[in-house]
């Protein structure tokens, strides 16, 4: 897989493009089958015809932060982004946010350090996939150098979800973006080699092997196996698996990706935003259907961050 430095600038921006409006957009789709059992792709298809308009939830709001907080602060500034997601939620506090993370904000408003109110929560912080869903700018900007994506994977984690499972499931989704990223649009994705960057970036044992599944799972036709063995849940081990699967089932295809993705129900608007920003980085935007972007809410706010990101790359990385 060659580097995202080496790639024309127009496939780049592409790229960028299609990882945070294919983000967004599995977001606001699966949010309407958020918590709700398996559906058929043909009902997620109509639902999709029938929306007027793609809404999107807290994952995206999320991932809205980081990408600005990255851009206004030239790469990873801690107490930067946890301001910004205050005042983000404060703005928009009924995107749906999972429960920890407002309880965290309130914390850093009321004086706590960004570094350790997340701490306070839950046993050993929180595991929950609120720190992967919005993690994707941090795997397009750090894309060219995995020591650096780990450690800004972590520690963007490390504002809400402390938990070496959050902090790892956020690295993990990073690097999967990176690796779609990397890999040129006109180049097949090699299933085999992506999984095993993935195995050997991991440092957790239990990912490592949830990675081991993901390959055991590629011509499973029986869902119902997928979800016993990768999960579809709120939590990051039990999400982000299931996320880098459904993208390398059908890589070739943003839009199979997605609406497999919420055809496993669960955590449906976190796993598709997932899947949908590794296959947006793979394919760019052209490959996310045009009538789904059309829809989609603030789209040209996202695509505005999307822009200022692919021109931060190069300062990032030699800053
Ligand atoms: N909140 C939701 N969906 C609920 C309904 C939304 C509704 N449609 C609406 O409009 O209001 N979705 C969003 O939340 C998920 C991300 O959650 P996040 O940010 O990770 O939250 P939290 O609280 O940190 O963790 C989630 C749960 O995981 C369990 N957990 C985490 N750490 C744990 C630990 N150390 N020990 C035990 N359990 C732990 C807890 O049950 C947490 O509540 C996304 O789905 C997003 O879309
Ligand atoms: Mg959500
Ligand atoms: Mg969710």
């Amino acid at each position: 897989m060659g580097l995202a430095k080496d790639m024309p600038g127009g496939e780049l921006k592409s790229k960028f493009l299609g990882c945070l409006v294919g983000m967004a957009i599995g977001d606001a789709l699966g949010a309407k089958r958020e918590g709700r059992g398996m559906s058929r792709s043909e009902d997620i298809v109509s639902l999709a015809d029938k929306l007027e308009q793609l809404i999107y939830t807290d994952d995206t709001h999320m991932t809205i932060g980081v990408a600005e907080s990255l851009i206004e602060s030239n790469g990873f500034d801690g107490e930067h982004m946890a301001q910004t997601f205050v005042k983000n939620y404060k703005a928009e506090p009924w995107r749906g946010y999972g429960p920890g993370p407002p309880r965290i904000f309130g914390m850093i408003k009321g004086g706590e350090a960004w570094y350790s109110a997340a701490d306070r929560l839950y046993s050993g912080g929180s595991f929950g996939n609120g720190s992967a869903m919005r993690v994707s700018p941090v795997g397009l900007l750090y894309s060219r150098n995995p020591e650096r994506l780990r450690e800004i994977a972590y520690r963007s984690s490390s504002i809400t979800h402390s938990h070496e499972l959050g902090k790892e499931g956020a690295a993990l989704q990073a690097c999967a973006v990176a690796l779609a990223l990397n890999t040129p649009w006109d180049e097949d994705i090699d299933r085999e080699d992506f999984l095993s960057a993935l195995q050997d970036f991991a440092r957790n044992q239990l990912y490592r092997e949830k990675v081991s599944r993901i390959r055991e799972l590629l011509g499973e036709q029986d869902k119902a196996r997928v979800v016993a063995l990768l999960g579809n849940g709120i939590e990051a081990p039990r999400s982000v698996p299931t996320a880098i699967y459904c993208f390398l089932r059908q890589p070739q295809s943003y839009r199979d990706t997605v609406i497999y993705a919420i055809s496993l129900g669960g955590d449906t608007d976190t796993i598709a935003a997932m899947a949908g920003a590794i296959s947006g980085a793979y394919l760019g935007i052209e490959a996310i259907p045009s009538e789904w972007r059309a829809k989609l809410e603030n789209r040209e706010y996202i695509e505005a961050l999307a822009e200022k990101l692919t021109s931060s790359i190069d300062n990032v990385n030699t800053g």
